[in-house]
Order: C-alpha cells, then sequence, then structure tokens
C-alpha cells in the first residue's frame, strides 16, 4: 500500500513534472502548494494528473469568508484538484462552501513550532468541526506523533490522518504511521535530494513495514 505524499514545492514546471515522473511509483499523490502554483500556474495540476495518473491535493490551506473560499475553490477543483486542504478556523460556513464542490482536508495541527502558539490550543474544538463535518481527511504534525495519536483517538473512524513534516522538519515516517496516521507528506527529503526517485523509494520502503 502507498502511504507517500509527495510535497511538491519548486517553482518550475518542468521541474516538477520530471521529479513527479520520476518518484510516481512510491507515490498515492502529488501536493502541489502556493509556490509551483505561482510559479507554473493552476494548469499544473492537469499536467500532473496527466503525468503521474495520481491523485493532486492543492495545499491552498484556504481560510477566508464562505464566497471567496468557493471562487478559489470552484477554478482548483475545475483544474483537476482531487482535494482541497482548507483552515477549519474560520469557520464551518466557510469549510462547507469548499466541501459542496469537492474533497476537503481540514488542518487540525501545524508541523512548525508556531502551532502551538495559536492552532494547538484550538485542535480540540477543530476535531469536533471535523467529526461533524466528516470531509476526507485531516492535516496533523509528524513531528509530534504523541498529537498524532491524540488526534487519531479523537476523530471518527474513516477519517484520514495526513501528516506533514518528516524528514526536514525532523519526524520520522514509521514512528508517525505507527501513532495513526494515514499518510506522511514529503517536500524537501525528496525534492531537494540528488536522486528524488531513490529517496522517494527509501521512504516508501521505509513505511512500507509499518
Ligand atoms: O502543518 C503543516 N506543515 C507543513 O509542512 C501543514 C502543511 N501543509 N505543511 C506543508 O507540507 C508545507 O507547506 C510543505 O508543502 C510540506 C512539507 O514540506 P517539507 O518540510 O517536507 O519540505
Amino acid at each position: 500500500m502507498k502511504r507517500l505524499i509527495l510535497a511538491l514545492d519548486v517553482y518550475e514546471r518542468e521541474r516538477a513534472l520530471e521529479i513527479a515522473e520520476c518518484t510516481a511509483d512510491y507515490l498515492w499523490a502529488v501536493k502541489v502548494n502556493w509556490p509551483l502554483i505561482i510559479g507554473s500556474g493552476l494548469g499544473i495540476i492537469t499536467e500532473l494528473r496527466q503525468v503521474t495518473g495520481l491523485p493532486v491535493i492543492a495545499d491552498l490551506k484556504l481560510a477566508d469568508i464562505p464566497n471567496t473560499n468557493r471562487l478559489i475553490a470552484k477554478r482548483v477543483f475545475d483544474a483537476g484538484a482531487d482535494y482541497i486542504i482548507a483552515h477549519g478556523f474560520v469557520g464551518r460556513d466557510s469549510v462547507n462552501a469548499i466541501m459542496e464542490l469537492g474533497e476537503t482536508i481540514i488542518v487540525v495541527e501545524m508541523s512548525h513550532p508556531g502551532a502551538e502558539e495559536f492552532i494547538q490550543p484550538a485542535t480540540d474544538k477543530l476535531i469536533e468541526l471535523t467529526n461533524e463535518l466528516e470531509p476526507f481527511g485531516v492535516i496533523a504534525p509528524a513531528t509530534r506523533p504523541e498529537r498524532v495519536a491524540y488526534i487519531r483517538s479523537k476523530l471518527k473512524p474513516g477519517i484520514k490522518i495526513l501528516t506533514p513534516g518528516v524528514g526536514a522538519q525532523g519526524g520520522r515516517g514509521d514512528e508517525v504511521l505507527k501513532a495513526g496516521a494515514d499518510y506522511v507528506i514529503v517536500g524537501r527529503s525528496i525534492y531537494a535530494s540528488e536522486n528524488p526517485r531513490e529517496a522517494a523509494r527509501n521512504l516508501h520502503q521505509e513505511i512500507a513495514g509499518v
């Protein structure tokens, strides 16, 4: 089973397509974030789907009023995105506006140190919101496996946990999967490595046995 998601945070279209193509064998999905969309345009989503045959996750962390979230999500789903990542702290109406258009992933906690300031104190409420709305999944920190275990214990069964923070941010894929994550998201440790295919293969093997 494939549980690795590539965070393709490069600007250049050709480099992005090249890395996605050579790592696709080891991936469940490709995640695009603002750097790639700003650098290459929204059309990169369609191209990545064509080149890899994999689902594409648009990590826009939408956090706006319902109408603006809807306007953005519409174009991003139309471009071929299979999932959109959204912030939950803006409230259920804003998240619902995206969920009405397609599969959504809600951020319940982030992986960086600053997440402890504002997001972590709100995690319980974000989990409540998630359990009520039942989106495809949530984002939780691979840098804090104990928090992933906690989030898993509170989350309705069936809601997937996707965890960034493996590699460059210090988290370990096998540990976070053991804690209850379903997928690990990895960027720099793959795309900035000398041999992205080899790096993806190693990560895939590290987590395949969990
Ligand atoms: O809490 C989060 N942490 C995080 O790193 C939520 C995210 N969406 N991300 C994203 O995951 C981040 O923006 C980047 O696209 C990827 C991690 O990349 P790297 O640290 O493996 O290079």
